[in-house]
């Protein structure tokens, strides 16, 4: 490792505040690319440039460019978004997008196949949702994530208010976003210096992305542990008392380069609720000033908590605060995955979480999905919740309009049902054709890798029963496949690496069981331990925990040994 900076760094100090010369590139009518530092600014701003990698070949065969578009990420903390603005998102993946809404594992939306020309007029019209894509992506805070479903129980909504003021105090303080995009119109509640100065980052931000979670047990729904940072809500006699914070998770790795692995978040200590958004400020100036700077493949906080150890963090930590965190307290999780279906809250309203394929919302000849959550918006009798599981929850809904909601799904072959436990549970990231990083299908074939499944989970009387299944295109790992109890990882077209052995309520991670498999091999695999899980498994027995009793593989125990104990089938 040499201690010179990246290259990235030089860019970000550079920038003027983010700024680049993205302006000035988006004026280039002789190309759909902009220039490569501007794309790694870009990111920044909530958006990746890409291309259709379905049409690469063809395209360089005839020496044209390449099919180049923008993706663009929103920030939504918290994943609400009321019916009006349903209505107009849904409007903007008509006009300027490729008609489809995408729910990202961090519960927002991204749009894909957005052409330079229109690249500003869909920031001005994501505005006029009143939201805005400021550091949905690059090295910052991302946007943060809370529970599912914030109008559950006061608790969830202090969760989600709180999600949404973390979101605003971490912004960059930059104006670059509002003068390139909106012709200087301010975001609302965003915090501006002048002069121009990033009073919690610095002229370089952060050494790499920074991903903030709240959680409220026993629903581990955004798997808290996979983030940078987690809040795990400590509850007594009913009232919010404070968090439980995590610090060092993340799923990212690079195969074959052992000094990188997935971790899971340690708990670092306890605040209250008033103390929480100055710790996390305070845990990302130590990530600053900590982190790695030289080699980006090494700089996520993990490696940070990795290199100084939990407890030098903590007191890092606990000398910026002024005062030291708590002894962490007892919480317990369940699950990771969302409750389907229709559930009351407290206050009598109903909600609907309906499963989406890979989160995306689109109409297909067999389904006319985005079409039924349309015309349910335009009745505007619920709320939208985007789910860190990519499903989509109907919020808020009174019981005259619940059957409305019924009505109009059914009417577009919308079924609330699922065929198995395992799809219910799945993620699968978005790879090919848009991801350049992909190295295999991961949206597209799941699927039917699902399909093939459920011929097996029938045989073994398993149809219903819950597995969390899920399966990226690299190992980046954007569909948190680490924590799969079946966990599919893309290797090469057609191949994969297989995982097995996470927890069911996420807290702990899998491990490789098979290297290069094809669908064929996948299925050989697993079929025999379906068939005796489905024999043998003890009262309550979820999947990956057989799968570590029966021996298939070794548990994760210790959060970073990831590479450790495995035997390869
Ligand atoms: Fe991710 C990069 C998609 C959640 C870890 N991720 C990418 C890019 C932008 C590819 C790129 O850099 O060129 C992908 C764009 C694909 C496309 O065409 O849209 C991409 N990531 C996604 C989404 C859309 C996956 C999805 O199917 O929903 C998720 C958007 C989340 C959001 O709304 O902010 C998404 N990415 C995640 C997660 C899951 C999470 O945060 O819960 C992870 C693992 C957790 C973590 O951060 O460690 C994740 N994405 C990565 C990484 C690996 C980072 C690392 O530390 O090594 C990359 C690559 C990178 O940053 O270099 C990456
Ligand atoms: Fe792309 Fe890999 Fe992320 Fe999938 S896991 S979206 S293939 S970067």
């Amino acid at each position: 490792m040499t201690d010179k900076p990246s290259k990235n760094e030089f860019l970000k100090e550079q920038s003027n505040f983010l700024r680049g010369t993205i302006a000035e590139g988006l004026s280039v009518v002789e190309s759909g690319a902009i220039a490569e530092e501007d794309n790694q600014l870009i990111k920044f701003h909530g958006s990746y440039m890409q291309d259709d990698r379905d049409v690469r070949g063809e395209r360089s065969k005839k020496k044209l460019e390449k099919a180049f578009s923008f993706m663009i990420r929103l920030r939504i903390p918290g994943g609400l978004v009321t019916a009006p603005q349903w209505c107009k998102l849904d409007d903007i993946a008509t006009t300027y997008a490729n008609h489809t809404l995408r729910i990202t594992t961090r519960a927002t939306f991204q749009f894909h196949g957005v052409i330079k020309s229109n690249l500003k007029r869909t920031m001005q019209a994501i505005y006029d949702c009143e939201f805005d894509t400021i550091a949905a992506c690059g090295d910052v805070t991302r946007g943060v994530m809370s529970v599912a479903n914030p109008y559950l129980s006061k608790i969830h909504r202090e969760a989600y208010e709180i999600a949404k003021r973390t979101s605003l105090h971490m912004l960059p303080k930059t104006s670059a976003y509002t003068e390139i995009w909106l012709n200087g119109k301010p975001i609302p509640g965003k915090e501006v210096t002048s002069p121009e100065k990033e009073t919690i980052y610095g002229s370089t931000y952060l050494p790499r992305k920074f991903k903030f979670v709240f959680a409220v047990p026993p629903d581990n729904d955004v798997d808290v542990f996979a983030h940078d940072c987690g809040f795990i809500a400590i509850v007594e006699n009913g009232e919010l008392v404070g968090w439980n914070v995590t610090i060092g998770g993340g799923m990212g790795m690079t195969h074959g380069e052992l000094e990188t692995f997935p971790r899971l978040g340690d708990v670092l200590g306890f605040c209250t609720h008033e103390q929480a958004i100055d710790v996390a400020e305070k845990i990302v100036t130590v990530q600053r000033d900590w982190g790695n700077r030289s080699n980006r493949k090494l700089a996520r906080l993990k490696y940070t908590v990795e290199a100084h150890g939990l407890d030098a963090f903590r007191a890092e930590v606990n000398k910026r605060l002024g005062y030291d965190l708590g002894e962490a307290r007892p919480y317990k999780f369940e699950r990771n995955g969302d409750r389907m279906g229709w559930v009351q809250s407290e206050d009598k309203k109903w909600h609907l979480t309906l499963y989406i394929e890979s989160g995306r919302v689109k109409d297909t000849p067999e389904m006319q999905l985005r079409t039924a959550i349309r015309k349910i918006a335009d009745l505007n009798v619920c709320d939208f919740v985007m789910t860190a599981n990519q499903n989509l929850i109907f919020a808020n809904v009174s019981a005259r309009a619940k059957p409305k909601i019924d009505r109009i799904l059914a009417d577009h072959n919308v079924s609330i049902e699922t065929s198995s436990g395992a799809r219910r549970n799945s993620i699968a990231c978005v790879a090919l054709p848009t991801c350049a990083l992909a190295l295999a299908e991961s949206e597209r074939y799941l699927p039917t890798m699902l399909t093939k499944l459920e011929g097996i989970l029938a045989k073994a009387g398993l149809t219903e029963k819950e597995i969390v299944v899920r399966m990226t295109g690299c190992p980046n790992g954007c569909g948190r496949p680490y924590l799969g109890e079946i966990g599919f990882v893309g290797r090469s077209p057609g191949l994969y690496n297989l995982y097995l052995g996470a927890a069911f309520d996420g807290s702990r991670m899998n491990k490789l069981y098979a290297q290069d498999v094809d669908e064929a091999r996948a299925l050989a695999l697993l079929e025999p331990i379906i068939l005796r899980y489905g024999k043998e498994r003890e009262a309550g027995e979820h999947f990956g925990d057989f799968a570590i009793r029966a021996g298939y593989v070794k548990p994760t125990l210790i959060s970073n040994q990831f590479h450790a104990d495995v035997t390869l089938a």
